[in-house]
């Protein structure tokens, strides 16, 4: 029965026949999506999910909880929908029998595999999704599948309008869908160093990002301006180098946190933690003295300023295992952030002790050697700990040996097909985020120019090309808090979204615009404040 589906799929994957619901506006695109001719009003109001799964227990929370928020989702649909007085008796009773369509009001999810508690590197998210008058079903081996399957459903369903404006009821086509992830790593950066994001703002944008289908919460958790995260072990760094230290009103708590990982689980959403070192390091400094190098101006006097992390400084790396072996205890992926970007060496070299150091161990004047000494170090304890790590493409580029598992992100803006092609030929996994830099701002329609943006077209092998593990987009918040981050957020990073999950050819900019037009409205209706997508336009429902 998948088999026949499947090939059915393929065969009318490609038909542009308008659908009268929005079946075909489902954002990101699915890879195979046949749209049925057949109209039925879906009953928002007692829709009902019937899990039917092999393997329940304890770890299956994931999928009742997403029984449970679905029918909140739908509930809230329902709650929209006004009742009408109509004067005329004739059209009145029409009205009433409006069940011109048959009624679908059940949604049975099928998964024979055993349930995951926690959504890792691995992640599986292929789902089946069949639609007719005998009810919806979502059909996938892992319950990180019927997530992604309960979404295309909820997008389908479609609002009708009476005359006046209001809602009258939902309705929804007969379709049967094929779907699964382009890339498997499909992440977005949020930046809580730079402004402190408060909890409410990280679950609307949760929120949006699993209605996208995004699986990744990187979470730039430290920099120079602020530390955002309560180090148990080492409480001084929150407590002298977050905002408005030693009150921590700028900090998350670990129960915070702890929700915060929490909230993403079950929205099949993993959440990697950042610690950014040997640069990037100031607000951490300001908790842990001697861990940054002290720089000095021309008259071998003390600046003031601090630089990155002093590599020469053996008590270092015991603070690093403390902070990496805390992250374990908190976070749950097999991986973990580690930076190595931007280092300036400019400090290094003017630090005499770093200069005895580097003679000792016959790498004068050679700081790319110097760098390479912190991150080996470091990436042996994060080894130690027992996570995997990501590490920004200087630590690449700077001819670090890192270990064959490690993943590479490509930042930097010239030439990032190049990049994307020198950092798999050297058999690294590779991850995109230089296109997709949303604090870069500018006015129009900039979601067309993520949306182009091709990762694999650096004329790869098929190994290559495989080494490619996704995407990551990022929202550097110099100049987001509360008060703008959703708006800024999406729909630009749905743009991103589709790119990463949808098939390769799925690139009409004139379908798309019509499409995140609709994926802007209902975000909206879910409470995201996602700002308008492409100029001049209008929500069948205004927020
Ligand atoms: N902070 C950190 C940043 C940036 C990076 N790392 C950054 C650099 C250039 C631009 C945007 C952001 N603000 N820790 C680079 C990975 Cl244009």
């Amino acid at each position: 029965m998948r088999l026949f589906s499947f090939l059915y799929g393929v065969a009318l994957a490609r038909d542009p026949a308008i659908s009268p619901t929005y079946t075909g506006t489902i954002w990101p695109k699915p890879q195979f999506l046949d749209t049925r001719s057949d109209v039925y009003t879906i009953d928002t109001a007692s829709i009902k999910f019937i899990p039917q799964i092999t393997h329940d227990g304890p770890d299956c929370d994931v999928l009742h909880n997403a029984t449970w928020r679905y029918t909140q989702y739908f509930n809230d649909l329902a709650a929209r929908i006004q009742p009408h007085e109509e004067s005329d008796p004739v059209r009145k009773r029409r009205s009433l029998n409006s069940n011109s369509h048959p009624t679908v009001n059940t949604v049975t999810l099928i998964m024979p595999g055993t349930c995951e508690k926690w959504p890792m590197s691995s992640i599986q998210e292929h789902y089946d999704l069949h639609l007719d008058g005998e009810g919806a079903t979502i059909y996938s081996d892992t319950v990180w599948g019927i997530l992604r399957g309960l979404q295309t459903l909820y997008q389908a369903t479609t609002p009708i309008m009476t005359k006046n404006g209001a809602v009258e009821k939902y309705e929804i086509n007969g379709m049967a869908v094929q779907d699964f992830p382009r890339f498997n790593h499909r992440g977005f950066l949020m930046d809580t160093a730079r402004h402190f994001q408060p909890v409410s703002v990280i679950k609307e944008v949760l929120d949006g990002l699993e209605m996208n289908k995004f699986n990744v919460f990187h979470w730039h958790l430290v920099d120079d301006q602020s530390f955002s995260y309560d180090c148990k072990p080492l409480p001084d760094l929150a407590g002298k180098g977050a905002y408005f230290a030693p009150s921590r009103s700028h900090v998350y708590a670990l129960e915070t946190i702890k929700e915060i990982i929490e909230y993403a689980r079950v929205r099949g959403i993993r959440v990697i933690p950042e610690f950014d070192t040997p640069g990037h390091i100031g607000a951490a400094a300001k908790g842990h003295p001697g861990l940054a190098t002290v720089c000095y101006d021309a008259d071998g006097k003390p600046t003031g300023l601090l630089g990155p992390a002093d590599p020469t400084n053996e008590s270092n790396y015991d603070f690093m295992r403390t902070v990496l072996q805390d992250f374990r205890n908190v976070f749950h992926d097999d991986y973990v952030h580690l930076g190595g970007d931007e280092v300036s060496f400019a400090c290094w070299k003017s630090n005499k002790n770093i200069s005895d150091w580097m003679y000792q161990h016959g790498i004068s004047g050679d700081y790319a050697k110097l760098e390479e000494y912190w991150v080996k170090n470091v990436l042996n304890i994060t080894k130690e700990v027992g996570f995997n790590y990501i590490v920004w493409e200087e630590v690449f580029d700077n001819g670090v040996e890192i270990d064959p598992s490690t993943v590479v992100e490509v930042w930097l803006p010239y030439h990032p097909l190049n990049t994307t092609r020198d950092v798999t030929k050297a058999g690294y996994r590779a991850l995109i985020s230089a296109p997709w830099y949303l604090d870069l701002i500018s006015y129009g329609r900039d979601w067309v120019y993520y949306y182009n943006y091709e990762p694999l077209a650096f004329n790869g092998t098929k190994e290559e090309e495989d080494l490619v593990i996704g995407g990551e987009t990022c929202l550097w918040s110099e100049f987001v808090d509360a008060s703008n981050y959703v708006s800024r957020l999406f729909p630009r990073a749905s743009a991103v979204a589709e790119r990463l999950w949808s098939a390769r050819d799925v690139t009409d900019v004139e379908d798309a615009k019509q499409r995140i037009h609709q994926m802007k409205c209902r975000m909206n209706l879910r409470g995201i404040h996602a700002e308008p997508a492409d100029g001049p336009g209008a929500c069948p429902i205004e927020f």
